[in-house]
């Protein structure tokens, strides 16, 4: 299951960190509840709320209404509330966190560029943040949870869910994040690998999902007491 060889975690100062990352509509929160019961691992669901109402304002929705206008506020709030999921104190030896500054630059600014979607100078400044951010922030992670799946499962889920802001969400659109998701995570030849990826199955429906996530369990629980030792 492991795709890359083990790195030594890097647990003092902070709890063990893993993001869970993966396309639009792949179970992330649905991952991060199977292990909230958990009173040792502090779960940080993705910002989504702060984005639909930034001091009243709805920057998913913008952005959605209007990439070209909205990709550069958007993605600049995104990397800020996820500075600040990275950084956030917990005294729980475990950090889970959906998605991260890492999959916001490499994902979604990513195919903001191959479109034309944001501009060069924009991307520029969101890069200048990220490598800032890199340097001096403590955004280290331990392991990468990716829920794999493919894009015709997660159109059927988002479609099925109906987020007012994803209503114009197309196939395509999920079809070009799945590739680069592939490419960065299961590929390995998109950016670099902030830490080692555990890849999952995430097609499989509510009950065979919940086997797949049990997989998980060891890689995650474990670190516990390696890491209240450290
Ligand atoms: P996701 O981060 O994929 O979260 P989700 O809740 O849809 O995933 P899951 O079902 O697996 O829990 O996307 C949330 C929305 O925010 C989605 O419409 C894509 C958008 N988004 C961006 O446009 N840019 C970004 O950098 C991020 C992180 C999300
Ligand atoms: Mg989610």
């Amino acid at each position: 299951m492991f795709t890359s060889g083990m790195s030594p975690a890097k647990t003092r100062g902070r709890p063990f960190t893993v993001i869970v990352e993966g396309n639009i509509g792949s179970g992330k929160t649905t991952f991060l509840n199977h292990f909230n019961r958990n009173a040792e691992v502090c779960v940080l669901a993705e910002p989504i709320e702060l984005w639909r109402n930034c001091k009243g304002q709805n920057l998913l929705a913008l952005m959605y209404e209007d990439i070209k206008r909205w990709s550069f506020t958007f993605q600049s709030y995104v990397q800020l509330t996820m500075l600040e999921q990275h950084t956030r104190k917990t005294s729980c030896p475990i950090k889970l966190m959906e998605r991260s500054i890492y999959s916001a630059r490499y994902c979604f600014v990513e195919k903001m560029l191959q479109d034309g979607l944001i501009h060069g100078a924009s991307a520029a400044v969101i890069d200048q943040q990220f490598q800032w951010i890199r340097s001096y922030a403590d955004v280290d992670v331990d392991l990468i949870v990716y829920l794999r799946t493919t894009p015709e499962v997660v159109y059927e889920r988002m479609m099925q869910r109906n987020r007012a802001e994803e209503k114009s969400v197309s196939f395509e659109y999920l079809k070009a994040l799945h590739d680069i998701h592939e490419d960065w995570l299961f590929h390995k030849t998109l950016y670099d690998l902030p830490a080692q990826v555990v890849v999952l199955d995430a097609n499989l429906d509510k009950e065979g999902i919940i086997d797949e996530y049990r997989k998980c369990e060891p890689h995650i629980l474990d670190k516990i007491m390696t890491n209240v030792k450290a």
